[in-house]
């Protein structure tokens, strides 16, 4: 259901294009690029998108990139060009927080053209889990994903359509793929190690599982694939220049929390938590020797933090080795400054609106999609 009001308002320099398509479809109508000043920074309005989740550069100087709908659908898109989408892409259980979910491209992308996606699969019995499948691109004489695989498989499927998370990193060598498993809003999977639920799960890129991952030896096809547990909900991961991995998660009536990632380690939920649960029941806050990894950075009341990445561009000379997030119900972004294993809060800017995915550019660009029908892609550079 496309709120006209917004939408209309999203499409005011660009009535066409709202007619012809309902402002959804990968709208890049240069025309209506518009630059403000906030905060030291320009925005130009790019492009709109229907539920738009997850977005990934492709190599090259020019601002191309990937984006994933919610509902299902990928496009091609390209600075100053109507997006293309791609055919091939798999059904996807649609509703709730599921559907089409993230997309990244395999370390190989200029060689292979591999491209990685996570979403929502149904099950039997009205139950559903996620998954992420691997598939090529071809860019030449067809705009489609062929040869579609299945890599990974969130286990069991449950009933329900939250906390699918289902965010991809690869490791900066390229030999490892990290996948941040949700808890489906079930709580105990996050503990329970015959789940890949509440965990964030390390395999090669073809999905088989590393002999040096921390449980290999407990000769579980499960434990074997888990690197870290006691997650909740996983909306961004990302690898930093020193190479260490982090992981945002939105905690429960707040406590949302930046994890420094690491093996065997167990982050805690549903068992303490800097937040506390919908019902009003306690969670125990984290604290000195529980046994469990607190978070670097947490927020209480809640961002509802969405996406992550650390920043490497040239275009914002300050913002070098930050961690960039986005806010759902925040409606900002965010920089957290990494000094070492510390991590701080630096600057957050208030975006009026639901901020589901950062990206850096090609040139050192920052790029949000903002969440719901109609969410607008917006280019961030200096003043
Ligand atoms: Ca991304
Ligand atoms: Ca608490």
């Amino acid at each position: 259901m496309i709120n006209l009001s917004r939408v209309s308002l999203i499409c005011s320099l660009s009535i066409l294009a709202f007619i012809t398509y309902g402002c959804s479809n990968g709208n890049a109508n240069a025309s209506s690029a518009t630059a403000k000043p906030v905060n030291g920074f320009n925005i130009e309005d790019i492009a709109n998108f229907n539920e738009p989740w997850a977005m990934t550069f492709l190599p090259g100087e020019s601002a191309k990139a990937l984006i994933t709908e919610k509902g299902g659908k990928l496009f091609l898109f390209e600075e100053g060009r109507e997006a293309i989408q791609i055919a091939g892409v798999p059904t996807v259980d649609y509703g709730g927080q599921g559907g089409l979910g993230d997309v990244v491209l395999s370390p190989n992308f200029e060689n292979d053209s591999i491209v990685y996606l996570s979403w929502a699969e149904a099950g039997d019995n009205n139950t559903r889990g996620a998954v992420v499948g691997r598939a090529k691109l071809n860019m030449n004489d067809s705009n489609s994903l062929e040869n579609m695989e299945i890599i990974w498989t969130q286990f069991p499927k449950v009933t329900g359509r939250g906390h699918y998370s289902y965010r991809i990193a690869f490791s900066p060598n390229g030999k490892y793929l990290f996948i941040g498993s949700g808890e489906r809003q079930k709580f105990d999977p996050s503990q329970d190690m015959d789940s890949n639920m509440g965990k964030i799960v390390r395999l090669y890129p073809d999905g088989s599982i590393p002999k040096d991952n921390p449980f290999y030896t407990e000769g579980n096809a499960i434990r074997s694939q888990i690197w870290s547990l006691g997650h909740r909900n996983i909306l961004g991961l990302a690898f930093d220049s020193q190479g260490q991995l982090w992981n945002q998660e939105m905690g429960p009536a707040h406590g949302d929390e930046v994890n420094l990632v690491k093996a065997k380690a167990n982050y805690g939920y549903p068992i303490v938590s800097n937040g506390n649960h919908y019902n009003g029941d306690d969670i125990p806050d984290h604290s000195e020797g529980d046994g469990f990894e607190a978070p670097k950075v947490f927020w209480n009341p809640t961002l509802a933090p969405s996406g992550l990445i650390a920043y490497t561009g040239d275009m914002f000379p300050e913002w070098k080795g930050s961690l960039m997030l986005g806010g759902l119900a925040g409606q900002a972004l965010v920089r957290l400054k990494i000094d070492g294993e510390k991590l701080t809060k630096a600057d957050k800017w208030p975006m009026e609106a639901r901020i589901r995915e950062v990206e850096q550019g090609p040139d050192g660009a920052l790029w949000l999609l903002e969440d719901g029908n109609g969410g607008k892609l917006r280019k961030l550079t200096p003043k």
